[in-house]
């Protein structure tokens, strides 16, 4: 049979299961909190345009404000200065958002350090056990911190959250074939990044190099280290420096 209709079949059976990455995207959604003097993005507000009334009698329908990046989101290349001139939401290639996922598990690490960081040797020690990084595919850093996104000061906790060191970000980025790097918490970088050289690794190498980022990822203690598929919908938003996403994972039984 064709690969999908035995993909088809699959699903059907329960021989591939749908998780669903997402977290939901409520006003009670965590946003990230950066200091003085920076801007920071609202978290999602919603105002009734009508509610079965005499503003439309048999219809409910709402107006969203939200940042671009709030809640379980996509990051462009062109949200970072080094990733100016870089593909928008609208202009990212499809197929760069369906890809095989790999998860490295630091969720004991990181509940015993909030400050933990990924190494470059934890990504060796990674690829020695399960093999290369996928060309086209996403790195996902499993840290437990999906666990503490019903709550903001628990998720943001109070700037200290895991994430990849400098010299990780610049492996994912510039030595491996990689198309993204999605985590659990508020951004793709550590909580303390801000004060990493250069600032914001993750978001400074990964997006310079044309890559993506995800965040706010629930669920990827259903994933097993290899051998899922990831599939990335940001709003197809032009300009957009990203966008809320649903994120999916296809995996075996
Ligand atoms: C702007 C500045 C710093 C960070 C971020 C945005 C994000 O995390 C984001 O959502 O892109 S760390
Ligand atoms: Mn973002």
């Amino acid at each position: 049979m064709p690969l999908v209709t035995d993909l088809v079949a699959a699903l059907a059976a329960g021989d591939v299961r749908v998780v669903d990455l997402t977290q939901p995207l409520s006003e009670r959604t965590p946003v990230l909190q950066l200091p003085p003097p920076l801007a920071n993005t609202p978290g999602l507000s919603r105002r009734e345009i009508s509610r079965f009334d005499e503003r439309g009698p048999a219809w409910a329908w709402d107006v969203l404000e939200l940042g671009e990046h709030v809640g379980t989101h996509f990051d462009a290349p062109v949200h970072w200065i080094t990733g100016r001139d870089g593909d928008d939401v609208a202009s990212v290639p499809p197929t760069r958002l369906v890809g095989p996922a790999v998860v490295i598990d630091k969720s004991a690490e990181a509940a015993q350090d909030p400050d933990y960081l990924l190494t470059v040797d934890a990504v060796h020690a990674f690829e020695a056990e399960h093999g290369d990084l996928p060309d086209g595919g996403w790195v996902l850093l499993r840290t437990g911190w999906d666990a503490r996104a019903h709550d903001q000061d628990a998720f943001l906790n109070g700037g200290r959250t895991p994430g990849p060191d400098a010299d990780c970000a610049r492996l994912l980025a510039h030595e491996r074939p990689i198309a993204g790097f999605g985590v659990e918490t508020v951004g793709t970088d550590a909580g303390a990044a801000g004060g990493f050289e250069p600032p914001f690794p993750a978001h400074a190498f990964l997006l310079g190099a044309g890559k993506y980022g995800v965040t706010q990822l629930a669920n990827l203690a259903e994933l097993p280290p290899t051998g899922a598929l990831l599939i990335v919908a940001p709003l197809k938003l032009v300009g957009g420096t990203g966008s809320p996403a649903r994120v999916l994972a296809l995996v075996p039984g």
